[in-house]
This record gives structure tokens, C-alpha cells and sequence, in this order.
């Protein structure tokens, strides 16, 4: 904790004097940096609408694969004026804010549509002004990155996942933060952090048994090629909140403001959509590929990952009543 605070607290004082607008002849540059690939959806809703949306009086100048900012850097690089946008997640979020690792948490988001309501409701109100006042930073959208599941290089012969159990001893990559680690231990494995542009060699050289990732990413980073399994276990329904520098917000007029909001909304609905139409069709793709796709005990994960985060450190910095504000939400 006292990591955290002392982070939370550099990062305010850094806040308040870095972040500056970048400008080209009076055309202001958006930099964003991301982990994905340029053929991402999210990546390509970004590129193919917002950019043109805003193309008026901002350049969009997006950096794929991690190649300007390392993942999990991003927020600092907003603050520190080194960054303009990026694609945070709950769980980056939640290094610097415990809070919000209620949206990173293992069955609570129950699908996209939730996800969306959860984001526009009041409760989401102190959680962004969190975000802004004390990292400068804007979360303008919720983008859809899918239902997260256990990918395996071992075979379904060679391992069959039922419950939590069967992960026992399993070296599961999780990306780097607390959360995720947090997660990755509930579904019972032993998680292993490293970051997205390294999985793909982990899996190919088995320096890791698996990743967890939603299928669309499954495809879209070809984990399959190194792979044999996916074991639906649905753990997570994943989202990446669209972070936007406030510093560069507040240098905006109020009409471009509202051009973005607007085509932050338009990117984020769009590659939801795509998302979605993906995680469908993607079955057949991956099982014409050679892997086995199956559904564990559900109940026995959700009931197993839940009893994880009761009474945990992570549970109680969540604020009172807010999770069943959540729940409330869903179907
Ligand atoms: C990952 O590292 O597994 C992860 O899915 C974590 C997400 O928060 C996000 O950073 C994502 O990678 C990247 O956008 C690459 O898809």
C-alpha cells in the first residue's frame, strides 16, 4: 500500500506541472500508444473513426505493439506529456487507485451491454474524477476487449481443465499488475506477469503452459499457432477505458471536446461491435486450426474465483455499496 500511495502521490505533483498539448502549426497531436496490433479492433476503430472525426483540428498518431510506450507505462507517459491516449485497463488503473480493481474483478462484468451501463452510471462518477484530478487523465469510453479464457500449449489429453483444481502448478502468463496477478491465483494457477508483445515466444518456447485472453486476441496475436487448448472459462469480460490526457482536454474548445466525446463514443461502440461479431464466428476459425475448445464447471470457477476476492485486500477498497450497484445493473 505504501507503494501505491507514494506512486499516487508523485503522480498528482507530476500532474499538475508536465502534461502540455503538443501542437504542429496550430493542429494539435494526439499520440496514442497501445500494446495491440495495428489489426486489433479496438486499434482499427480508433484509426478508421475517430481519427477522421477529429481530423479537423488533431492528428491521430497512434504506436502499436508497445512500440513507443512499454504496456502498463502509458498512464505515466500521459501525465509526464509523453503521451496523449491510450487504452488503460481497470487493473493499470488500480495500481495507482486500488478502487478500481472492482472492474477487473474475476465474474462480476457480465457482458458488453453491462459494461456500457456500469460505465455511464453515477457510480462511475468518482472513479473518473479520481482519474483526473489526481492523474490528469480523462476516461472518456469503455471499449469491449472480450470474455477472457485459460489458453493452454498442452493438449486436452495431456490436461483436461474442469475446475480451479486443474490449474494447480499450471504457469499461467498474466500481464504485470497486482490484479491481474491477483486473478490469475483465483482461477488457481500460478501466474506468471510478462508482457503482451513477450507471449507469444513464452508460449512457442513453453517458457509458459498458457495466456489468458479473449478469443479476437487469441486470433488477432496468433496464440493459436502455439497453443492446443482453450478452455472457456469465461473468467473475465474485459474491458480498456479510453484514457485521454486532461491537460490537452482542457486546451480544447468546448465544441472540439465535445467532437471528440462523441468520437471516442462512435470508435468505442464500433469495435464493440466488431468484438462481438468475432468472438462468434472465431470458434470455427480456431477449431479448423487444431484446437480444442471446451467449457469447464462454470460454477465451479465463478464460486472458487468469488470466494478468492471476498474478504480480500483488493475487496476492501472497493467502495461500500458499489458492487452490488454493479450487480444491480445486469441481467
Ligand atoms: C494482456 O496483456 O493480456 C492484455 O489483454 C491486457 C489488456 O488490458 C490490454 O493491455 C491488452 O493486453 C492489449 O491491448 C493487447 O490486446
Amino acid at each position: 500500500m505504501i507503494k501505491r500511495f507514494t506512486r499516487r502521490t508523485l503522480l498528482a505533483l507530476t500532474a499538475a506541472t508536465l502534461a502540455a498539448p503538443v501542437y504542429a502549426d496550430d493542429m494539435m497531436t494526439l499520440r496514442f500508444s497501445s500494446p495491440a496490433s495495428e489489426t486489433d479492433q479496438r486499434s482499427i476503430a480508433l484509426a478508421e473513426v475517430f481519427a477522421p472525426a477529429v481530423a479537423a483540428f488533431a492528428t491521430y498518431e497512434p504506436h502499436y505493439n508497445a512500440s513507443l510506450i512499454a504496456q502498463g507505462s502509458e498512464l505515466e507517459s500521459i501525465v509526464s506529456g509523453d503521451l496523449e491516449m491510450s487504452i488503460t485497463s481497470a487493473q493499470e488503473l488500480a495500481q495507482f487507485f486500488p478502487e478500481f480493481s472492482i472492474f477487473a474483478t474475476g465474474y462480476v462484468h457480465q457482458d458488453a451491454a453491462h459494461q456500457v451501463a456500469v460505465f455511464n452510471d453515477p457510480l462511475m462518477d468518482a472513479f473518473k474524477q479520481t482519474a483526473e484530478d489526481e492523474l490528469g487523465v480523462k476516461l472518456l469510453a469503455v471499449m469491449y476487449l472480450g470474455q477472457r479464457h485459460v489458453n493452454l500449449r498442452q493438449t486436452k489429453e495431456e490436461l483436461t481443465v474442469s475446475t480451479p483444481a486443474d490449474l494447480a502448478g499450471v504457469n499461467l502468463r498474466m500481464p504485470g499488475t497486482d490484479a491481474w496477478q491477483f486473478l490469475g491465483k483465483a482461477l488457481g494457477a500460478n501466474p506468471t506477469p510478462m508482457a503482451f508483445t513477450e507471449v507469444y515466444t513464452a508460449l512457442q518456447t513453453g517458457s509458459v503452459d498458457g495466456q489468458d485472453n479473449p478469443l479476437p486476441t487469441v486470433v488477432d496475436a496468433k496464440f493459436y499457432e502455439v497453443t492446443n487448448q482453450i478452455v472457456l472459462t469465461s473468467h473475465l469480460v474485459d474491458l480498456n477505458y479510453v484514457a485521454f490526457s486532461k491537460a490537452v482536454w482542457d486546451d480544447l474548445s468546448e465544441g472540439q471536446q465535445a467532437t471528440v466525446q462523441a468520437a471516442v463514443d462512435a470508435a468505442a461502440e464500433s469495435g464493440r461491435a466488431m468484438q462481438l461479431e468475432k468472438e462468434t464466428s472465431l470458434v470455427s476459425f480456431l477449431t479448423e486450426n487444431g484446437l480444442e475448445i471446451y467449457t469447464p464447471d462454470l460454477s465451479a470457477f465463478r464460486t472458487h474465483v468469488q470466494g478468492q476476492y471476498a474478504g480480500s485486500e483488493l475487496a476492501a477498497s472497493w467502495p461500500e455499496g458499489v458492487l452490488e450497484k454493479i450487480n444491480s445493473l445486469g441481467n
